[in-house]
């Protein structure tokens, strides 16, 4: 296949629209209580940080289950409940309570049948030891399905799991507030290894945004979408995390490994929120393959159905993905648009297959406005950036951007293109000398203010091949840096203050 600058999201964006359809197989969770969702308008230019109580304060009561109990049980560490399901539905389990699952591998799925709430804390249910939950039928299992599972329920802290082997995902929480996921290991989950979604899935606009305040933290999730078997499919549906259509989320220090589809998947609607300090790897492994698809980002921002904005990536590292690295789109530009999102403090690196796919490392589409650009790192990727506001998905030009104080390194097509965006500032960037522009301007540029971009034979790194992007004492990174940042970066991605040696530095390691 020849390369083309869009091929990868041109493909990508088919492949969302098909694979986003309403799955018509059964559906597993009795639909309950509808989630009570306040939503936000407002748009503030800080992090955001969900304020919840800590689980760990807990002061009620703790419930066992053990695979050696029973559920004649009172669920006592002495005498436990056998099944994970029953504890989480039984009516002595009360908000502030604790259940703890003893060692052991248990086959079941687990629906949770009510919530905690604000005065007396989150209901955890926590892994006591090492605890394998599987799927009683990892073939069939439609649309939501997942072996942690709920419906409008809200204030439950789920930590420490081994999810495996199920149909569709690992955990799958439907109109969900105040949630905490943290520690968990979804492994060979036929879809998403972590998903919040709408029940109101493929409805459009606010009616998509119905879940509030969620945290994922610290999990690992180890191919998800491994059912996917190309377009067509039904079974892998979705992306490895994906958060959708939710106001007030944090997704932080996960790690995510080979998976088939996209990574991290912020999208229709969700707001407010946070991805940073993930690792993300070995995505999109089918792009490219006969009835896979040539895009799939490590990192997706996708505003699709309803009005998504305010959103920080930050600190996360991007690399050896078979597509793109960071994302940010609209596939459905009827209906809302993306605004007020930074990224910054990125180590993105080595993504795409040139002459497959885009590989971009970082990339903006139409439809799209206020983005901020700031002190990534991006290197070895089939191209560094593409600023694309053409209208093929529909939608208005994209208009102010800021791309400032990133180093571009060694790609391996180009450094990156421009073109039918308003209102870009891109500045005191620095890239190597591997292709003599630091971006092939297409038509459609309106207001480009281009300025202090340096190119240098090599950006010395501590070592390129080694994948150690920190910078040596050689480097024309250092002090050569705009101070012209927000609050957001002052500090680099090791938490270093910036503005050391009296000057800021490029990229996302101040020396
Ligand atoms: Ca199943
Ligand atoms: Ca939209
Ligand atoms: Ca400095």
């Amino acid at each position: 296949m020849n390369f083309t600058e869009s091929s990868g999201l041109q493909t990508n964006v088919l492949v969302d629209a098909i694979t986003n359809s309403p799955n018509p197989l059964v559906d597993p969770i009795q639909t309950l209580n509808g989630a009570s969702s306040s939503l936000s308008s407002s748009s503030t230019p800080t992090p955001l940080s969900i304020e919840s109580p800590s689980p760990a304060k807990n002061s009620g009561n703790a419930y066992y289950v053990s695979t050696n109990g029973s559920d004649d049980n009172p669920g006592t560490s002495d005498k436990p409940w056998k099944t994970v399901n029953y504890g989480v539905n039984k009516d002595i389990v009360k908000a502030g309570d604790t259940i703890l699952v003893q060692p052991g591998t248990y086959t079941e799925l687990i629906t949770l049948g009510k919530s905690g709430n604000s005065e007396s804390g989150y209901i955890t249910l926590k892994a006591n030891g090492n605890v394998t939950l599987r799927d009683p039928d990892p073939i069939n299992g439609g649309f939501r399905e997942g072996v942690i599972q709920s419906a409008g329920k809200g204030y439950w802290n789920i930590e420490g799991f081994r999810i495996e082997n199920s149909s569709w995902a690992g955990i799958s929480l439907r109109d969900a507030n105040n949630m905490i996921i943290q520690n968990n290991h979804t492994y060979e989950t036929g879809a998403s290894g972590i998903i919040v979604l709408p029940e109101t899935y493929y409805g459009g606009g606010e009616a998509e945004v119905t879940s509030k305040n969620i945290k994922v933290l610290n999990n690992t999730v180890e191919r998800a979408n491994w059912r996917w078997q190309g377009n067509g499919d039904d079974n892998g549906t979705q992306e490895a995390l994906s958060i959708w259509g939710v106001d007030g989320f944090e997704v932080a220090n996960n790690t995510l490994k080979e998976g088939k589809r996209e990574g991290i998947d912020a999208k229709v609607g969700s707001r407010n929120g946070s991805i940073h300090d993930n690792t993300v790897s070995g995505q999109a492994l089918v792009s490219g393959t006969p009835r896979g698809y040539n895009g799939g980002p490590a990192i997706y921002l996708d505003g699709n159905r309803a009005d998504m904005f305010n959103i920080d990536v930050y600190n996360n590292v991007v690399f050896n993905n078979t597509a793109d690295g960071i994302v940010i789109a609209d596939e459905a530009p009827n209906q809302g648009d993306v605004s007020n999102i930074r990224v910054y403090n990125n180590v993105i690196y080595g993504n795409g297959i040139q002459g497959m796919n885009g590989g971009q490392g970082i990339t903006v589409t139409s439809n799209v406005r206020n983005v901020e650009i700031v002190n990534n790192t991006i290197a070895k990727n089939v191209q560094a950036i593409v600023i694309d506001g053409t209208d093929y998905t529909g939608g208005y030009r994209s208009h102010d951007i800021m791309v400032r104080n990133n180093i571009f390194a060694d790609s391996t097509y180009r450094n990156g293109s421009i073109e039918d965006v308003n209102n870009l500032t891109f500045d005191n960037n620095l890239f190597s000398d591997k292709f003599e522009k630091l971006y092939d301007g297409g038509s459609g540029l309106g207001n480009l203010k281009a300025s202090n971009n340096t190119m240098v034979k090599s950006v010395e790194f501590a070592s390129l091949d080694g994948n150690n992007f920190h910078l040596t004492s050689a480097s024309k990174a250092i002090n050569t840096g705009s101070p012209e940042i927000g609050k957001y970066a002052q500090f680099d991605k090791d938490g270093k203050q910036r503005n050391q040696g009296g000057g800021v530095d490029i990229g996302a390691y101040e020396y």
